[in-house]
């Protein structure tokens, strides 16, 4: 059975089906997926368009509690979606069973969000003036998701779109439709009018390309790669559409003498290689002051040592496989390219077969450590998306910091310190969006607003209720009392 695109409220079938394979079990197809053509996303558009006038002016508690329903019906099946998660993106059971559970909470705050829309008022500098400051929605958007975050981040971009009165086109990524369809599916029963959320399936190259594109679209927000997001804000700006980017990271991760080293050891360890480092809040650079250097490297190669690679679904694994063959690759690549650029290879960072004794046959790989690396590298300045990271070593504070900053990214950066004085100067001088004191570089909450700086991120933040800022479009009214 195919799992088809959601159309103007219809499930309809695609001009072709791609396959969904589980990356720890190759031979484990999860099921075939409707790929949209362009002109399945054009039947998208014109039934978003035709949803919006009502959508856009309907009563907030009937949004409210649609998507309060969807976030009920997330929580209470957050099991059964972390599963399915797991099986087609790689991540392990719990991280799996996370992610739904913070997509189901996501839902519930946003459901919140559409009673909490305000606005201002003001008197005018000409007497006898009223002025009223307040927020609509922007029309139809359209969200282009990544494959590493398969139900979280469809839910942070469709719960706010929708929350605000816009009507919805979900693009999710081509590796992993089927959280989103789940989750389409879980929406399609919501009460809400056709036409409001569309689900369209298919390769960025045709859809969101398409998407990009098309007139009928007022606004994109996209989460994925630097190289594929600086194309979109291209395309937006000579489309004059509204863009929203969420892009890579290079995140650094500070360990000072004075840290409380076992707690040092194991935030890197987690923000380095758990969820196989495939996020973008991942930490890949750590950078560690001398006195400390060769006690953490030592630590974190013993703690690495413990790190179980395997199945996702298995009990035990601590890190499942690499999402994809071509991610793999990469991975794989850049562990020759940081030996050929003279960097020591202090451990891992070899293909590996399933540790949990399945048989299984996945893209599983052992996570990588570089010690004696160095700023210039492209180890330090690309993004791999990979369990792959490098330690640079340093004299001080005031080096670590500005390693810290000699990144084209800014999305998180982390500290690992018992000095209030340093850790207070770092919240200030890290030129990130966000901050972590004593804490892994990955890992958010849902209700506060999420994004970076530099090419990390580009246009309003995701998230909380700086998430209002991307969704809706202010006006500003005068009224002659
Ligand atoms: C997290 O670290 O909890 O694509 C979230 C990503 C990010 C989300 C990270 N947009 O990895």
């Amino acid at each position: 059975m195919t799992n088809n695109n959601f159309i103007g409220g219809q499930w309809l079938a695609g001009s072709s089906t791609s396959a969904n394979i589980n990356p720890s079990n190759l031979a484990d197809v999860i099921g075939d997926y409707a790929q949209a053509d362009a002109e399945g996303l054009n039947a998208a558009v014109l039934a978003a368009q035709a949803a919006f006038p009502a959508w856009s002016t309907s009563g907030i508690q009937a949004r409210s509690d649609a998507l309060d329903k969807i976030g009920s019906e997330i929580l209470a099946r957050r099991e059964e979606l972390g599963m399915l998660l797991s099986r087609e993106e790689g991540k392990t059971r719990p991280e799996g069973i996370g992610e739904a559970t913070r997509a189901g909470h996501i839902f519930k705050f946003f459901a919140g969000e559409c009673l909490r829309l305000g606005g201002e008022t003001l008197p005018s500098v000409r007497p006898g003036i009223g002025v009223e400051i307040t927020r609509e929605p922007v029309g139809v958007v359209g969200l282009i998701t990544p494959w590493n975050f398969p139900i979280a981040i469809p839910a942070w971009k469709v719960a706010p779109a929708l929350a605000f009165g816009n009507c919805v086109i979900l693009k999710p990524a081509d590796l992993v439709p089927g959280s989103a369809w789940a989750l389409a599916e879980i929406i399609s029963r919501a009460g809400l009018p056709a036409g409001v959320f569309n689900l369209v399936m298919g390769p960025g190259r045709v859809i969101g390309d398409a998407m990009v594109n098309h007139a009928g679209i007022n606004a994109i927000s996209f989460t994925g790669s630097v190289g594929v997001g600086g194309r979109i804000a291209e395309a937006c700006a000579k489309n004059l559409k509204k863009v929203q980017l969420e892009m890579g990271g290079k995140n650094p991760q500070i360990v000072l003498d004075d840290a409380d080293l076992a707690q040092a050891v194991e935030l890197s360890a987690q923000s380095a290689f758990y969820s196989t480092g495939q996020r973008c809040t991942a930490s890949s650079r750590l950078i560690v002051t001398d006195k400390i250097y060769p006690a953490f490297v030592k630590a974190l190669q013993e703690r690495m040592a413990r790190i179980k690679v395997g199945d996702a679904l298995a009990a035990g694994t601590d890190i499942g496989p690499v999402s994809s063959q071509v991610q793999l690759e990469q991975d794989l690549s850049y562990v020759e390219i940081g030996k050929a650029e003279g960097a020591v290879l202090a451990m891992g960072g070899k293909r590996v077969a399933c540790h949990t004794g399945s048989g299984a046959v996945g893209y599983f790989m052992s996570p990588a450590l570089f010690s004696e690396s160095s700023a210039s590298m492209r180890i330090s300045r690309e993004e791999i998306f990979g369990p792959v990271a490098n330690i640079l070593r340093v004299k001080d504070y005031e080096e670590a910091l500005a390693t810290a900053n000699d990144t084209p990214f800014g999305l998180s950066a982390g500290i690992a310190t018992t000095s209030l004085k340093y850790a207070t100067h770092f919240k200030r001088h890290s030129q990130a969006g966000m901050v972590m004191v004593n804490l892994p570089t990955a890992g958010v909450d849902y209700h506060v607003p999420f994004g970076g700086r530099k090419g990390s991120s580009y246009g309003p933040r995701e998230q909380g209720k700086y998430a209002q800022e991307f969704f809706t479009t202010v006006k500003t009214a005068y009224t002659l009392a």
